[in-house]
């Protein structure tokens, strides 16, 4: 695509002059077109200069996760080579949900704001502009039904690595899909599915990380947190998405090819949900007991006071000491 090559060019050059018929020569394309694009690259908050002699500087880019400024730092195979990017959307699992028929394994949809993100049993994910991951990736994997709760797994490991990477902060697994810094939530995972009595046709993995977000409402104050707020330090946005994406990537085929059992011990020993009091809420009721592991078919092993064992695939848990336990 003309418009990667010529960004690829233009930050290759970044901070020196490129003529335009330098560029019309490197990208085969007419002057005009150039003219053309560098416009539209202006408009998107690329800062670049023009010269009517020396022709363009580029001068910065945009914080934006559009492809081109992501995929640099992206060394997946097919995770994120087909990358969707709105600037605003409803919520990026309900596209994803829309289109994941008809588009690739290890599509990403991703945008820099959602009106009405999504957290699990109809509870909403405040996503506010330009300060987040709000992500979703669809994956068509060749496993049962009831093995995509696996999936959850896969992704929180993948996002503590990345943060590990990027941010060098402790961050933890409330089992089974928060992300917590500091005793506080700084990412929700939503895993959403569609599947047949014995196949799954897509899953969609949806991710939001608050990465330099400062102004959470009043409800949210409390439990609530961002990288940026933790580490008192911006985070490159850009280097984190494409570090959760190459993670994603190397677990969820570790995952495939191995299976659980091979990321279980991660999954444990980035838990901070194990050997803690929690309280289980389900449908039926709640129950208290003292999280003990991780099983191997990736549900979460409660002992009640009386020793009885139980096996939890899912439900709310809330961990004494955290968040929201009350
Ligand atoms: C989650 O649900 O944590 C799943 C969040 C998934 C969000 C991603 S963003 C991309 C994709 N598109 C979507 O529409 N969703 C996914 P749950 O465990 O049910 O937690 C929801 C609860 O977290 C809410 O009831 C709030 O208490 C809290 N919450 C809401 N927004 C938050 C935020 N930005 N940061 C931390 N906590 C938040």
């Amino acid at each position: 695509m003309l418009r990667q090559r010529l960004i690829r060019f233009l930050k290759e050059n970044k901070g020196e002059y490129i003529s335009g018929q330098k560029l019309s020569e490197q990208l085969n394309v007419s002057r005009t077109a150039i003219w053309k694009h560098i416009n539209e690259l202006k408009n998107e908050g690329y800062q670049i200069k023009s010269h009517h002699k020396l022709g363009y500087k580029l001068v910065s880019e945009p914080d934006l996760l559009i492809y081109e400024e992501v995929s640099p730092y992206l060394t997946t195979n097919f995770i994120g080579k087909n990358y969707i990017h709105k600037l605003t959307i409803d919520s990026t699992n309900n596209l994803a949900k829309e289109i994941a028929s008809k588009v690739p394994d290890g599509t990403v949809i991703i945008a820099e704001e959602q009106s009405a993100g999504r957290g699990r049993l109809g509870r909403s994910w405040l996503s506010q502009k330009g300060c987040g991951i709000w992500m979703s990736v669809i994956l068509k994997p060749n496993i049962q039904p009831q093995e995509a709760i696996n999936l959850t797994q896969v992704a929180a490991i993948s996002v503590v690595k990345a943060i590990e990477e990027l941010s060098h902060v402790e961050n933890k697994i409330k089992w089974p899909n928060d992300i917590i810094v500091n005793n506080k939530k700084v990412c929700g995972i939503l895993t959403e599915m569609s599947s047949e009595i014995d196949k799954i046709n897509y899953v969609v993995i949806g991710i939001g990380v608050n990465v330099n977000c400062y102004n959470f409402p009043e409800e949210l104050k409390g439990k609530a947190t961002s990288l940026n707020l933790e580490t008192n330090s911006k985070v490159d946005r850009k280097k984190l998405t494409a570090s959760i994406l190459n993670n994603l990537e190397f677990y969820y085929n570790t995952y495939l090819q191995k299976g659980f059992e091979y990321i279980r011990p991660i999954c444990i020993a980035k838990s901070i949900t194990i050997g803690r009091e929690i309280k289980v809420i389900y449908n039926e009721g709640e129950m208290v007991g003292k999280a003990v592991t991780i099983d191997s078919n990736g549900s979460l092993i409660v002992e009640t006071k009386e020793g009885k064992r139980l096996s939890i695939m899912s439900g709310d848990v809330s961990v004494r000491g955290l968040l929201d336990y009350i």
